[in-house]
Order: structure tokens, then sequence, then C-alpha cells
């Protein structure tokens, strides 16, 4: 008796182990299942959070294959229940939008509370960017920030 349910405990641990390294992609978490930069790592999304109910997120990016952090700018608008993640589609949303085979990170910035403010001429000059909707393209071998293409 002692000895089946050691056997049971032994069988059960190894098949939540063997589970554990056979994870779907799906089932890592939205900020680090993608592979931006072509490596076959997964890079990862960080993010901050200036508190209050809506403004403001802020995302940096951690690629593997330079092994650096870049960190925007943008702010995102808030709203997030359980952590900035795919929840808001139409503000953030992750897939490959150019179809070259790599993930592109989309982002709707600098609303508050859904209004659009002034993108600051800072970002328009630093980023090229225009609109409120911008996508973070791995493009050459580095990070570009393009506004969103009307036809991706
Ligand atoms: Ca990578
Ligand atoms: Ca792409």
């Amino acid at each position: 008796m002692l000895f089946n349910m050691i056997k049971i405990a032994i069988l059960l641990t190894l098949c939540s182990f063997i589970v554990s390294c056979n994870k779907d992609e799906t089932q890592l978490p939205y900020l680090s299942r993608f592979d931006f930069d072509n490596d076959n790592i997964h890079d990862t999304i960080n993010y901050s959070y200036s508190g209050g109910a809506h403004c403001c997120y802020q995302i940096s990016l951690f690629l593997s294959s330079s092994n650096t952090t870049q960190t925007f700018p943008f702010q995102i608008d808030g709203g997030y229940i359980g952590g900035f993640d795919d929840s808001k589609p139409d503000t953030f949303f992750i897939k490959d939008f150019d179809n070259d085979g790599l993930p592109e990170i989309y982002l709707k910035i600098n609303t508050y509370n859904g209004d659009p403010i002034d993108i600051p001429i800072e970002w328009q000059e630093a980023y090229n960017i225009q609109t409120h909707y911008i996508l973070i393209d791995y493009y050459n071998n580095k990070i570009r920030v393009i506004d969103f293409p009307e036809q991706p």
C-alpha cells in the first residue's frame, strides 16, 4: 500500500515535471513569449506604471541577441486590471504585422482616458513618428519605431 502510494507520488512528480518541460509557447506570459530579434530565444517586455486609474504605462524591451534593454518614452493609457498584458489589443498587441516572420509590437500611445494628447516634438524627431499608433519593429538588426502602416 505504502509502496504504491510512493510509486504514484513519483509518477505524479515526473508527470508534472515533463508537462512543465514541454510547455506550450502560448502558456508563457504574453510579455516573454516572443522572439523579436530572430535568435530563437524569447525576448522580454518589461513595463513600469506611473500609478493612477489611467495614465500611464511605459515599456522596455530586452533583446536576447544583444543582451540589451531599450526603454521607450511612449506613454500608454492605463486600465489594465491584472498588469500590463494582451487584454486590450486596441492599445497593445504583438503580431507579425508585415509578414516578415518576426513579430512587431503595436502600441497606441499618448492618449489619456482614451483621448489623444499631442505627440511630443521630441518623440516626433527621435522616432520620426506622427501618429498615436506605432509599431516597434526589429529591422536590419536593430529596433526601429514607425507609424502604424495603413495596411500592414
Ligand atoms: Ca530573441
Ligand atoms: Ca514582422
